[in-house]
């Protein structure tokens, strides 16, 4: 018989295909958060598509689930093996193929890298207008398995806005391909839409073209300092309404700011006192100093309606980059101090107020975690973490969640927010999905599932349990 490495090596014939050395494969079996993890027989790692399709087949063949896997960044347990299925890395399609100029799309192998794609359009005077703080590991076929959104969508929309063709390999090996860089293109159904956003469980994307701009001329960066949460919503409207290239708008509450300066004990205090909330606010704007200047006078008229007690506006890159540390620092901070329950839901902008206090309430009555609030303001999608305190046992810890979870989801939907504004439902939320989900969407969701994986044999278990 020999082991499922062994077997899937003889099937395949493609040396260098099966990774199946234990401490080569234990690289690929634990998520970022930590939280999720599981053994798997071996890794695969495909240089293209057609051992991508190889790789399925086989795997079909041996009767063998397999889990895709990018850069491992996701944050609900998606990407890693549960029950021993299988790991099919997509690292080694990372080529980046053809850009063309006239129509500013670029076709991308899925392994990719978000940073190196950043990289390459910056070369061309262009930009990919996805931007996350996972950039440097990430991949373009992760990011549109999980629909990734990160800190332009206000302007740009998520990943589903930037895709115009997409490659992907089906359950039974079938390479469905429709690579067009049309932005127009009319003829039924949509098929890329079914997958993007399925979170690897209907197809292994395995090749995108994707939508690039020509770079903005100049960008303009400020860090606000709000001294109430409760006026959020006025200062939504006035930010709207002033800043007409608005680009980004992320919050970051008191206690995250704390929290990041305990972990990083040499960053600088953005202000020389603490405020309830910090407010980056980014711009896009025409060149040259009149248009800071512009920029400066628009923010003035925020403060002067008493939405901002003071405000710091970047003069250089360098203080542009500054503003933006602090933002990426939380949440490495976080992950780098313990566990954490992470919630990542939408409220509508005029429940934010409300709704930053009920999560510190719940927070506080869970008792010995700490609640630290931040997120993409401009979309109205918090970021909850509620962080292990070093007296809380791990067991304790982990038994707070379901209950946390219910009540935080419950509310949300009550507020008629989403359970998950971007990182998916992977396992971590498949069990709340009725709260944003009606039940004849999720049916139908199961029948898709039904229709292009009969067996269950991709990433099984992500988003509802197997049939
Ligand atoms: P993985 O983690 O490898 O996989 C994620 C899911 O996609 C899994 O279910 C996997 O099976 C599936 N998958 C992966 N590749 C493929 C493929 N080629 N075909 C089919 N399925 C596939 N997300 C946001 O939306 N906004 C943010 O601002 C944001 N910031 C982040 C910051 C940090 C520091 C971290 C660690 C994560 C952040 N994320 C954010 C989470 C986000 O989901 C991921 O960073 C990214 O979208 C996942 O890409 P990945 O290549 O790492 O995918
Ligand atoms: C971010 O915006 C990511 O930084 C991660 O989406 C959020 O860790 C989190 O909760
Ligand atoms: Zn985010």
């Amino acid at each position: 018989m020999g082991s499922v490495a062994e077997r899937l090596s003889a099937e395949l014939e493609r040396p260098g295909l099966v990774l199946s050395e234990p401490a080569e494969v234990a690289a690929y079996t634990t998520d970022w958060t930590r939280q999720f993890s599981g053994a798997a027989p071996c890794v695969l790692r495909p240089r293209d598509t057609d051992e991508v399709a190889r790789s399925v087949r086989a795997c079909r063949k041996l009767g063998l689930a397999l889990v895709p896997q990018g850069g491992n960044t996701g944050l609900v347990g998606g990407s890693v093996p549960r029950a021993g299925e299988v790991v099919l890395s997509l690292s080694r399609l990372n080529a980046i193929e053809a850009f063309d100029a006239a129509s500013a799309s670029i076709q991308v192998q899925a392994g990719v890298v978000l940073q190196a794609l950043h990289e390459d359009l910056a070369a061309r005077g262009h930009v990919f207008p996805v931007d996350l703080g996972a950039r440097g590991s990430c991949q373009i076929g992760g990011m549109i398995a999980t629909n990734a959104g990160g800190i332009k969508v206000l302007r740009y929309g998520h990943m589903r806005e930037q895709v115009l063709g997409l490659e992907v390999v089906l359950a039974d090996g079938t390479v469905l391909s429709n690579l067009n860089s049309l932005k127009k293109n009319n003829t039924g159904v949509d098929l890329k839409h079914v997958f993007i956003g399925s979170e690897g469980m209907l197809g292994i994307i395995t090749r995108a073209v994707l939508q690039a701009r020509p770079a903005p001329q100049a960008v303009q960066t400020a860090l606000l300092a709000l001294d109430t949460r409760h006026r959020l919503p006025e200062l939504l409207t006035l930010l709207r309404e002033r800043l007409r290239g608005l680009s980004s708008l992320e919050i970051i509450t008191r206690d995250s700011i704390a929290f990041y300066k305990e972990q990083e004990p040499s960053a600088r205090a953005p202000f020389d006192k603490p405020y309830p909330a910090c407010v980056i606010v980014e711009e896009e704007t025409g060149a040259g100093g009149n248009e800071r200047d512009a920029f400066v006078e628009r923010l003035s008229g925020v403060i002067e309606a008493g939405l901002a007690a003071d405000a710091v506006i970047a003069g250089s890159d360098a203080q542009a980059q500054a503003i933006w540390r602090l933002r990426d620092g939380v949440t490495e901070a976080i992950s780098r101090a313990g566990l954490t329950h992470k919630f990542d839901v939408t409220v509508p902008p005029g429940a934010l107020p409300g709704f930053l206090d009920e999560m510190e309430r719940l927070g506080d009555a869970a008792g010995d975690l700490r609640t630290l609030l931040f997120g993409h303001l401009g979309d109205g999608n918090v970021h909850v973490n509620m962080v292990q305190k070093p007296e809380l046992a791990e067991q304790a810890f982990y038994a707070k969640g379901p209950a946390l979870a219910e009540s935080i989801y419950s509310h949300v939907a009550e507020l008629n927010g989403s359970i998950s504004a971007e990182h998916g439902i992977g396992i971590a939320k498949r069990a709340y999905l009725h709260h944003s989900r009606s039940a004849e969407e999720i049916d139908l969701m199961r029948g898709l599932k039904r229709l292009l994986d009969p067996d269950g044999m991709l990433n099984p278990g992500v988003l509802f349990k197997s049939d």
